[in-house]
């Protein structure tokens, strides 16, 4: 697919952006083919983690700048409802844990793609910006509601503002993304994680994942009550009949996913 490789092998889906001539930058189209992708991902049983990168030096630059559809004085808000907003939404409903491999500069919605991951593992040579502020607007794909939370209000408010570019070790220090690792250990660390990943029991992993995100809007009270009926449900499981056998016998669990 063009601007966009998706593979499958074992239970790992990877999703590569790439354009690598263009520091893999965006446009409608291959927002669309991602968005297809996660949605694949949601519906195959065997897909159990989500790892999704970027070709060459960049993980990506955001929006195809030169992208006519995007030109001032066209309606911005077309392109964000009709791409962008249906790959976020994709990506925070998918049931199953999303691993972003950071391994250049991840800018604008760039940034915001690798924070609507679940878990950020990102080489000592990445840099993650927040350029939108820089040609005149504010960040999107989720940034505004993210950005606060990974990196608290003062932080989130100034990267937001001023569009500097910060180094994956500062947003690893500011508590914002998993993990950094040496450039040449990325590719050893994303794959020890999504392996990990993949053997865990998925839906117990797609519950803490839909609990997390409905803390946003709920109160303590209707977490203690989403607690309650998700752990009901994980009761019933599979994994869960074979995470308690497991133990009890001092065993490694083999978890299906079901
Ligand atoms: O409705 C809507 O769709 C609006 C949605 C907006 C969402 C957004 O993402 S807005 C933010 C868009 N992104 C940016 O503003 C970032 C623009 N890029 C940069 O600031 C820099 O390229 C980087 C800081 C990311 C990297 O800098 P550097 O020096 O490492 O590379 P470079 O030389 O600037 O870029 C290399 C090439 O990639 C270059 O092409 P060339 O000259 O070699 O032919 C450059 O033009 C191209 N490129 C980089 N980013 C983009 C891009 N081309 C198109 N769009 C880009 N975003």
């Amino acid at each position: 697919m063009s601007g966009l490789l998706v593979s499958r092998e074992g239970g790992i889906m990877r999703i590569t952006l790439d354009r690598p001539e263009k520091l893999n930058a965006i446009d409608g189209e291959i927002a669309h083919k991602a968005r297809i992708a996660f949605e694949e991902a949601a519906i195959v049983h065997d897909v159990r983690v989500v790892v999704l990168t970027g070709s060459g030096r960049a993980f990506c630059a955001g929006q195809d700048l030169a992208d006519p559809a995007v030109a001032p004085g066209s309606d911005l808000g077309l392109t964000i409802e009709h791409f962008y907003n249906p790959l976020i939404r994709a990506m925070r409903a998918l049931p199953k844990p999303i691993v972003a491999r950071v391994n250049g500069v991840a800018a604008g919605a760039g940034a915001n793609l690798a924070f609507a991951a679940d878990m950020v593992v990102a080489a000592r040579s990445a840099s993650f910006i927040e350029s939108f502020s820089r040609i005149g607007l504010l960040p999107d794909s989720g940034g505004t509601w993210m950005l606060p939370r990974l990196f608290g209000h003062a932080r989130a408010i100034g990267l937001a503002m001023l569009g500097e570019r910060i180094s994956a070790e500062q947003a690893h220090a500011w508590g914002a993304i998993w993990q950094v690792v040496d450039d040449s250990d990325l590719d050893s660390a994303c794959d020890t994680l999504a392996e990990t990943l993949a053997q865990a029991p998925t839906r117990a992993l797609g519950a803490i994942k839909a609990a997390f995100e409905a803390t946003a809007t709920s109160s303590f009270d209707a977490a203690l009550d989403r607690e309650r009926e998700l752990q009901r449900l994980l009761g019933m499981t599979r994994d869960y009949r074979e995470g308690i056998e497991a133990f009890a016998v001092k065993r490694k669990p083999e978890f299906e996913g079901r």
